[in-house]
């Protein structure tokens, strides 16, 4: 299998990218934002648990995601690989990946990392606030503490396969085909 995790801040573009490329590489797209708002939207005990902590920019607990992602896993059993967008945001998401994943006998390829500086996030999200529904989204003050929580809980994931050689940054400025361009060249670097 060929695992992809696509890697920084909120706004950063993840979401954007994962779209393009699962597309292109027929990947099975694992967003853990996405799954935890159609749990919303369904008004399940979890959706609505979670909910609390999206709308102050917290994370989400990692036993919740992490078990959303261990049956996402099992549902997918003949895939080519997998994408995941806005998951592992944590050392101990990244350690229970990394288990979850040997136990089918595969393992992460590749983190891509985009990088884009902070005003340019929160002018995205912003921007995305206006049309996008989000509770998340709605003030300036949720989105500075979302880049807080990033900088403290889940950068650290980039360190973690950093020390494996699996990290590869990307310039995150620049037009969607742009960077989707940077993107697909690494990867079919690496597929080589
Ligand atoms: P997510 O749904 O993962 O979303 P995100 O980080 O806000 O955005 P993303 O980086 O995908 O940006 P996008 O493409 O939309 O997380 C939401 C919340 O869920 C978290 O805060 C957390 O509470 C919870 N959660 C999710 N996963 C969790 C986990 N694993 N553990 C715990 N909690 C978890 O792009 C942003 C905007 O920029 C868009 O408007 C887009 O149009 C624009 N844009 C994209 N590319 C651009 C470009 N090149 N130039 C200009 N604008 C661009």
């Amino acid at each position: 299998m060929f695992n992809i995790i696509l890697f920084g801040p909120p706004g950063s573009g993840k979401g954007t990218q994962s779209q393009k490329l699962v597309d292109k590489y027929g990947l099975v797209h694992l967003s853990t934002g996405d799954l935890l708002r159609k749990e919303r939207k369904l008004k399940t005990p979890l959706g609505l648990e979670a909910q609390q902590f999206i709308d102050k920019g917290q994370l989400v607990p990692d036993e919740v995601v992490i078990g959303m992602i261990s049956s996402a896993l099992d549902e997918n059993p003949e895939t080519r690989g997998f994408l995941f967008d806005g998951f592992p945001r944590t050392v101990a998401q990244a350690e229970a990946l990394d288990r979850l994943l040997a136990l089918k006998k595969s393992e992460i390829s590749l983190v891509l990392f985009l990088e884009v500086d902070e005003e340019e996030l929160i002018k995205r999200l912003v921007h995305r606030g206006k049309t996008s529904g989000r509770t998340d989204d709605a003030d300036e003050n949720i989105q500075r503490k979302r880049q807080e929580v990033y900088k403290n809980e889940t950068l650290p994931v980039a360190t973690h396969y950093g020390k494996l050689k699996k990290v590869v940054t990307i310039d995150g400025i620049g037009t969607i085909d742009d960077i989707f361009a940077r993107l697909a060249f690494h990867i079919e670097k690496k597929i080589k």
